[in-house]
């Protein structure tokens, strides 16, 4: 498929309070299949060592995991440390797994995590849309970080 032709970097991390690690497991396995290069930070990232990994890799893709219910805070606090990098401001970055502790989408919230700066959020880690969404990213002209579009 069009993914594994372009073997693009994924940075994919946890959320600064979540230490479930599984998700992460699951989530590389599944981004290795899809052809794509992954650097898994981890579990229980903060927000300035996410800029630091991200200046570092020059990703052309984050995905920020979290399952513990805080996922709309710490989500949210992750992605406005990350658009306030002028160098950050375009890379796409996405969010997914268990946001919230109820269960269910929430609408508002989602849409606070996009105005803030994701480009996608899986809040009920919808694996078919996320496929979709890196088909799609797939089929647009790669442009690191750091690198000139
Ligand atoms: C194992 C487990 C733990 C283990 C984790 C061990 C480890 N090394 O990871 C331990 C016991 C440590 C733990 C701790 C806690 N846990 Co826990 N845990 C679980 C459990 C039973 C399984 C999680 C798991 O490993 N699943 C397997 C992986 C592969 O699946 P997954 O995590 O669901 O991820 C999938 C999707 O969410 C999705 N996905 C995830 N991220 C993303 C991102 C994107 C972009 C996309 C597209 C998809 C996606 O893809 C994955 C594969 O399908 C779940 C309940 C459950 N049955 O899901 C609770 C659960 C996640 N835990 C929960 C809670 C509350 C906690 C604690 C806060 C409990 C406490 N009071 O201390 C702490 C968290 C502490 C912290 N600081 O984070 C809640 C979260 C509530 C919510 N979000 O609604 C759950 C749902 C249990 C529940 N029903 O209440 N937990």
């Amino acid at each position: 498929m069009a993914l594994s032709q372009s073997a693009r970097k994924v940075l994919l991390t946890g959320t600064v309070s979540d230490s479930h690690t599984w998700n992460l497991v699951f989530l590389e396995l599944f981004l290795t299949e899809q052809g794509l290069d992954v650097v898994n930070l981890g579990p229980c990232v903060p927000e300035d060592l996410l800029v630091r990994r991200c200046r570092e890799h020059t990703p052309d893709l984050v995905v920020v995991s979290s399952v513990n219910g805080h996922g709309y805070a710490d989500g949210l606090a992750a992605i406005v440390r990350l658009r306030a990098e002028p160098e950050l401001a375009d890379l796409p970055v996405v969010i997914g797994g268990k946001l919230g502790v109820d269960g269910r989408d929430d609408a508002d919230r989602v849409a606070r995590l996009r105005a803030a700066g994701y480009d996608a959020v899986f809040d009920d880690g919808d694996l078919l849309a996320f496929e979709r969404f890196l088909t799609d990213l797939a089929a647009e002209p790669s442009t690191p970080v750091g690198r000139p579009a």
